[in-house]
């Protein structure tokens, strides 16, 4: 076990503030070390996917999703028409979207960059650029400890400038990780459209203020993005939209931590909007678990079913959810 594990169970070993002292960097290969040293100094890894046989995985993949967006055989479709297309999950039903998500060699980089058994828990296929605003993956998918999570971006194509590629800004995953506490907002049972949507003036302010700079990925196919949980991240405008920019992006958490969505929760009042996890490696649930022991926190309840059903969970709500007086 590394000094920084040994001192700091709960961060993990490349966020660690002991990393650049920890004697066990040595006992990495040079190139783990070197994706360590990218991920502690600027939040994200640029690498190789590790597997050989990722480029006919990633053309039979396109092959087999590519008709759910309407796209031919040969990639002909209307591209324009595919804004905010994505397939969640394809992992169920495919067998190469399972094997980017499972490569052993992935899993157990991860699982010593952060010194905990990683597990991917969500795979996302995109035909094109998502246009997505600037976010970190924390505040979809936070931890107690906080920041065991990360999200693996590979380019199922060679990607431009104009289809709207990845940018992120190195160095932001230093930031505190964003939480209502921080922001003042309450967020037990709230309604909102993106879970990110109550952090994007205090994001812009940090941005404003540290003068960040973005940068843009454009990868050949089969090479792979790593970020940290905190590293903002989003895509860029897709300048030309007749192009596609097919990736997979798989987000993994790491073992015995409490899984939970903070845009919903009030952390100081015990109330954590729980997810309910399932590893794609086993297919089998994963515990929400703090330190040695298995959480059963009351979740929000949903406002639909039989009047009898609801009136039951306003009951329930109130005992578990109200505000001691
Ligand atoms: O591919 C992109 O543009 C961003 C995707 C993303 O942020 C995510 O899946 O977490
Ligand atoms: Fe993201």
């Amino acid at each position: 076990m590394s000094t920084s594990q040994s001192v700091f169970p709960g961060i993990p070993f490349v966020e660690s503030p002991l990393f650049e002292a920890d004697p066990a960097r040595s006992a990495l290969d040079s190139w783990e070390q070197d994706i360590a040293n990218q991920l502690n100094s600027r939040g994200y890894a640029v690498l190789d996917f590790p597997d050989p046989q990722v480029g006919e995985r990633i053309d039979r993949i396109r092959a087999c999703l590519g008709p759910r967006f309407g796209l031919a055989e040969d990639g002909s479709g209307d591209k324009a028409a595919l804004a905010g297309s994505r397939v969640q999950d394809a992992w169920q039903f495919d067998e190469d979207v399972r094997a980017i998500a499972t490569n052993p060699a992935m899993l157990g980089l991860l699982t010593k960059m952060y010194g905990r058994r990683a597990f991917p828990f969500q795979t996302l296929n995109f035909p094109v650029g998502t246009q997505q605003a600037l976010h970190t993956d924390s505040v979809h998918f936070s931890s107690i400890p906080e920041r065991f999570m990360c999200g693996v971006w590979l380019a199922m194509e060679d990607v431009g400038p104009d289809s709207g590629p990845l940018t992120y800004l190195p160095g932001s995953h230093r930031w505190p990780v964003m939480s209502n506490v921080m922001i003042g907002r309450r967020g037990w049972q709230s309604d909102l459209k993106s879970a990110q949507d109550p952090y994007a003036d205090a994001w812009n302010a940090l941005i404003a203020a540290t003068g960040l700079q973005h940068e843009t990925f454009q990868p050949r196919k089969g090479q792979a993005l790593i970020w940290c949980a905190n590293l903002l991240h989003g895509g860029t405008r897709r300048k030309n939209r007749d192009l596609t920019r097919w990736s997979q992006v798989t987000h993994y958490y790491f073992d015995d931590c409490v899984y939970y969505t903070p845009a919903f929760s009030d952390e100081p009042l015990g109330r954590l909007a729980l997810r309910d996890i399932v590893d794609v490696s086993t297919g089998l649930k994963v515990p929400n678990r703090y330190i040695d022991e298995t959480l059963t926190v009351p979740r929000p309840p949903t406002s639909s079913g039989p009047r009898w059903l609801r009136r039951l969970r306003k009951r329930w709500r109130v005992m578990f959810s109200e505000p001691a007086a």
